[in-house]
């Protein structure tokens, strides 16, 4: 179960944020808008928030997501992977200082978003990409091995299409991975029961399990009913400004 969660609104600056797709500039206001809802949906699954203030000199520092990995045994603060973003664990790491006694942090040469790190109980799943790099991924490694928990690297270096691990898997408990199609012949995923996700809706994979529901973002129906015929309590948030930066519904918050 997570209690709380730490999430940051968009900076006025948002729209100079970094981003690999072309679906134009996002709408200030309109962002600022579904960061708000987001918020409330964390609050109605439980979640007590912690709003860190927006800060222009970051147009992704909304992305908290990438600053830290937070377990249930440890907190370990990023180095995150695009220069222009390093700064942002400033403001979080002293937050996590007072919840959390065991902390990591990952140090020069590694590099690595949160994105890249997909938790699955008491494994987690880290991937090299073009944020995070072998060094922090292995230095990831050492500290989860530390507090108790095992990691399996996954490289996605190839894929052209996703900026991090969890931009096209979720893991939703269970045995149960959602994967786009690029990543369901993975080894490294053969134990698990896969849940395809359309390629038309690969964007949605990066869906968000906070305690009994699971959130989605808005406009993938097939998604949706698909997670709803396994029996998920889907809820629908409209995240088409954070799309336009690269940003999915996991990037938006650390929950703990
Ligand atoms: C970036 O390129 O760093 C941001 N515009 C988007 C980060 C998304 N974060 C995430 O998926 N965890």
């Amino acid at each position: 179960m997570f209690t709380r969660s730490i999430v940051r609104p968009p900076c006025a600056n948002f729209a100079n944020g970094l981003t690999s797709v072309d679906l134009g500039q996002p709408d200030y206001e309109l962002a600022l808008k579904q960061h708000d809802a987001y918020c409330r949906t964390l609050e109605d699954c439980g979640l007590s928030l912690m709003r860190l203030p927006p800060d222009e000199r970051y147009p992704d520092s909304t992305f908290v997501e990438d600053t830290a990995v937070l377990t249930a045994r440890g907190a370990v603060i990023t180095q995150p992977g695009a220069p222009s973003r390093l700064g942002e664990i400033d403001a979080v790491e002293p937050v996590l200082q007072d919840f959390f006694t065991r902390f990591y942090a990952i140090h020069e040469e590694g590099r690595l978003d949160g994105g890249d790190v997909c938790e699955a109980g008491a494994h987690f799943f880290i991937g090299v990409s073009r944020r995070t790099n072998e060094a922090g991924a292995v230095q990831l490694a050492g500290f989860l091995d530390a507090m108790g928990y095992s990691s399996t690297l996954i490289d996605i270096r190839s894929l052209s299409n996703i900026l991090h691990l969890k931009s096209g898997l979720a893991y939703l408990g269970g045995n149960r991975m959602l994967v786009i199609d690029e990543l369901r012949n993975l080894n490294e995923l053969r134990d698990y029961e896969l849940i395809n996700v359309d390629n038309a809706e690969a964007y949605a994979a990066n869906c968000l399990v906070v305690n009994d529901k699971v959130l989605v973002a808005s406009g993938f129906p097939a998604l949706e009913r698909q997670l709803r015929e396994l029996n998920y309590d889907t809820v629908a948030v409209d995240m088409s400004e954070f799309q336009k930066m690269d940003g999915g519904l996991s990037c938006l918050s650390l929950r703990f």
